[in-house]
């Protein structure tokens, strides 16, 4: 038995949630928000999520987490066969990861107080993100999943990816940023429909009124920063 450490609330964490239940690797979750001593001597950066494996060891990076998933649980396999073709599903996490996921995570601070972001951030995530739907239009098929034919790890990476860019960069620069992206809109609306979609969606929204509770305390003791 492994155990998934972290929050239903976090979209890095219901990437590794995903895997598990869809390669049905057997496992128990462990809520944990952070931020105290002992979350760093499993997470050494102090990231949800965490994952221990049936050896008692501790990993963490979400898709170090699903490599490591892919490599020990043959079954269902969530790459494709080729070095060329596993590098453009991976070339598709990076993308999002970068260029998409992460300017928009740097909004969170100014969605959850309400605070306007200040133009210069705002002005950067714009142009980051702009180069990552450039990118993502070139790279995405939706043929009929993200990389090609075969649903891939791209696919749940990038799903739950996209909660952070519409639910949070979308939202505070008021620009449909996953319409930009031929495809990718309805994608998402499928992606949501599977049985394992649908069931961590339930959790989410069962984690929110904790999550909203802990993130409130969380951002009273620390200002807002631009960084
Ligand atoms: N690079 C990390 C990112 C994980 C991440 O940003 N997790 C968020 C929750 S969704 C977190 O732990 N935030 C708390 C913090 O940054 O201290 C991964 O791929 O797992």
């Amino acid at each position: 038995m492994v155990t998934l450490h972290g929050f239903s609330s976090s979209n890095y964490y219901n990437v590794v949630k995903y895997v598990l239940q869809y390669k049905e690797v057997p496992h128990e979750e462990h809520l944990v928000y952070g931020g105290t001593e002992e979350w760093l001597s499993i997470s050494p950066v102090g990231k949800v999520p965490a994952l221990t494996t049936e050896s008692g060891n501790h990993l963490s990076e979400t898709v170090v987490i699903c490599d490591y998933l892919e490599e020990v649980y043959l079954d269902k396999p969530l790459y494709p066969f080729g070095a060329e073709a596993r590098a453009h599903v991976r070339q598709i996490m990076k993308v999002m990861e970068l260029y998409l996921e992460l300017p928009s995570r740097r909004l969170i601070p100014y969605a959850f107080s309400g605070m306007p972001a200040p133009d210069a951030v705002l002005a950067d995530v714009k142009h980051v993100a702009s180069r990552g739907i450039e990118a993502m239009k070139q790279l995405t098929g939706f043929t009929p999943h993200i990389a090609g034919d075969q649903f891939t790890l791209a696919d749940v990476y990038v799903h739950y990816c996209n909660a952070v860019v519409q639910g949070i960069g979308s939202k505070i620069m008021d620009w449909d940023i996953l319409a930009e992206i031929p495809g990718m809109r309805e994608w998402n609306r499928n992606m949501r429909e599977s049985d394992i979609a649908r069931a961590i969606e339930a959790d989410r929204i069962a984690n929110e009124p904790e999550f909203h509770a802990y993130i409130t305390q969380y951002m009273a003791r620390s200002s807002v920063s631009d960084k």
